[in-house]
């Protein structure tokens, strides 16, 4: 089947025409007022995107975006899950500051200020479509349309502005995009910079393609990661997580992996029947097509061990592809609408995810620990006209900054209390001498799902050391150097005193300065001092 997306209201048209800008779009007003439009997905690691990594899909529109912009080489997340890191990223402050923590025991407050909030008071238009997930409904948005909780790919309810509830007909990553194009054709204030946020549940579990896209990648064989068979030697947390592929506990073959056997009730076999009770009945006969012979395939071929665990390393690889070449489309289409109504010129486009996903590395999937696959987080950028930034962009950041930045781009003061800090001069082409040389990470969702113990740490372009905390006390050190897959915790070997020293002091200091109250005790306790 041919994918095809045009507008699903009816009567409105998408122009295909470029149109010359009109009115504020390039006044001097509006350049010093670029607008902003964000486009953050869910789950998306830089392994599967084509700008990071070409060795395992392609993703032509995500990579335009680096390609004419600026791609950050080390960019992360504060708290690799996602309401925290919608937190984090519209507070500008971490988890700790602004309040939301984890996803299953916080709800965002939202009468402190936000971005978006403070863009308003500056005379910017703000929209918000899609994943929310913070709980209470959004503040600071002239305009917003969010799904409940995590959305469904199919079919999905929509949470209005007049607080109804409304179910639109198709597939989400499409209709997103849908409304998100609608409100700049139609909503947006011409004589006003806009900040647009467009937030994706794709690729969030469990994977549900668009049908359109299911037949991609059924030939491909993914390579296994070479850490795919760790047995988590010299880190507990790790031997202690539950988002091993090769667990039917954690892995579900019915719900992750859609292998649905008559007389096997699995743990979240139910969940997976729900959603496709969401179909309609085209979408289900082709969603059953497709599957029903995969099925027949599996049952037949009896699996058991490693066979059965690299068969769902080799579904979960292409689901999750098939997932974002709608997205890559999707956001090709945006692109396309922002070039043809000339506002390229004036806009700053951003596209980033919640927190980047384990491909298998560790034998997982799923994220939350500050090991490297899910602290890091892909951003690329096309800058407005006047910043000259070009190619790779070296220094760490951190999803924190982005508040600051947006409101630095829009001429408004950076508030003192924003934790992160304005990544304007990178934009600008400039190479800060004093730029942080460390990040601070705190993961707090503990006990819950997927069982990552509590973790804080901090990073630096060489190290990273981390403490597990609460029903644990374990301290891992990381050669990043020697060691990029985080394999060998070096801490506590002897060679290690100054490194882990100088480390321990980093954490205190960052600790100290971000004001995290749930801190290592200081001065370090006796039992620590023989390091
Ligand atoms: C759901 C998923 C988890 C996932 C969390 C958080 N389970 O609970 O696998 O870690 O979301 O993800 S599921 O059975 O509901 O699919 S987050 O990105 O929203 O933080
Ligand atoms: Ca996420």
């Amino acid at each position: 089947m041919n994918c095809r997306y045009l507008p699903i209201i009816p009567g409105v048209a998408i122009s295909l025409v470029a149109i010359p800008a009109t009115g504020a779009d390039k006044s001097t007003d509006s350049a010093r007022h670029p607008n902003i439009v964000y486009i953050m997905t869910d789950d998306h690691t830089a392994q599967m995107m084509s700008a990071y990594d070409t060795r395992n899909i392609s993703t032509p529109n995500l990579d335009r975006i680096a390609a004419d912009g600026v791609r950050f080489t080390n960019s992360f997340v504060a708290n690799s899950l996602s309401g925290p890191s919608r937190a984090c990223m519209l507070t500008g402050k971490h988890s700790h500051t602004n309040g939301f923590r984890s996803n299953e025991t916080d709800v965002f407050d939202g009468s402190q200020p936000t971005f978006p909030k403070y863009l308003q008071r500056a005379g910017y238009q703000t929209a918000l479509i899609g994943k929310w997930h913070l709980h209470t409904l959004p503040t600071g948005f002239d305009h917003w349309e969010i799904v409940p909780g995590q959305g469904d790919y199919y079919n999905p309810q929509f949470i209005e502005q007049t607080g109804d509830t409304i179910v639109r007909h198709g597939y989400l990553t499409n209709i997103i995009t849908d409304q998100a194009i609608d409100w700049m054709e139609r909503e947006r204030d011409p004589r006003k910079p806009f900040c647009l946020l467009i937030h994706h549940k794709a690729i969030h579990r469990n994977w549900l393609a668009d049908t359109c896209d299911l037949e991609l990648y059924e030939d491909r064989t993914f390579d296994l990661p070479d850490n795919f068979y760790d047995k988590y030697e010299g880190r507990v947390a790790a031997q202690q997580q539950e988002m091993s592929i090769a667990s039917a506990h954690d892995m579900d073959i019915a719900y992750d992996n859609k292998m649905l056997i008559p007389g096997e009730n699995t743990r979240l076999r139910g969940s997976y029947e729900n959603m496709l009770s969401r179909m309609d009945p085209e979408q289900l006969a082709r969603w059953n097509a497709h599957y029903d012979p995969i099925i027949a395939e599996f049952r037949e071929a009896g699996l058991s061990g490693d066979s059965l665990t690299e068969w769902k390393f080799q579904r979960y690889m292409r689901d999750y592809a098939k997932v974002v070449a709608s997205l890559d489309r999707n956001v090709g289409r945006v692109l396309d609408y922002l070039r043809d109504n000339g506002l390229l010129d004036n806009t700053l486009v951003v596209y980033t995810s919640d927190q980047g996903f384990y491909m298998g590395e560790h034998g997982w999937f799923d994220k939350r620990f500050m090991y490297e696959e899910s602290m890091r987080t892909p951003l690329v950028m096309m800058l407005p006209e006047g910043y000259e930034a070009k190619g790779d962009i070296g220094e760490m950041v951190q999803n924190i900054d982005y508040a600051p930045t947006f409101l630095d781009l829009a001429g408004v003061e950076v508030p003192s209390d924003m934790q992160g800090v304005s990544m304007l001069p990178l934009l600008k082409g400039e190479h800060p001498d004093e730029w942080r040389d460390c990040l601070y990470y705190h993961f707090h969702e503990y006990p819950a799902e997927h069982a990552v113990k509590r973790h804080y740490g901090v990073r630096d372009s060489r190290y990273k050391l981390i403490h597990f905390y609460n029903d644990i006390d374990e301290w891992e050190l990381y050669d990043l150097q020697s060691d990029p897959t985080e394999m060998k915790n070096i801490y506590g070997q002897p060679g290690m005193e100054e490194v882990t020293a100088r480390m321990m002091e980093k954490l205190r200091q960052a600790q100290i300065e971000y004001d995290d109250p749930v801190r290592f005790e200081y001065p370090i306790p006796e039992k620590y001092n023989n390091l």
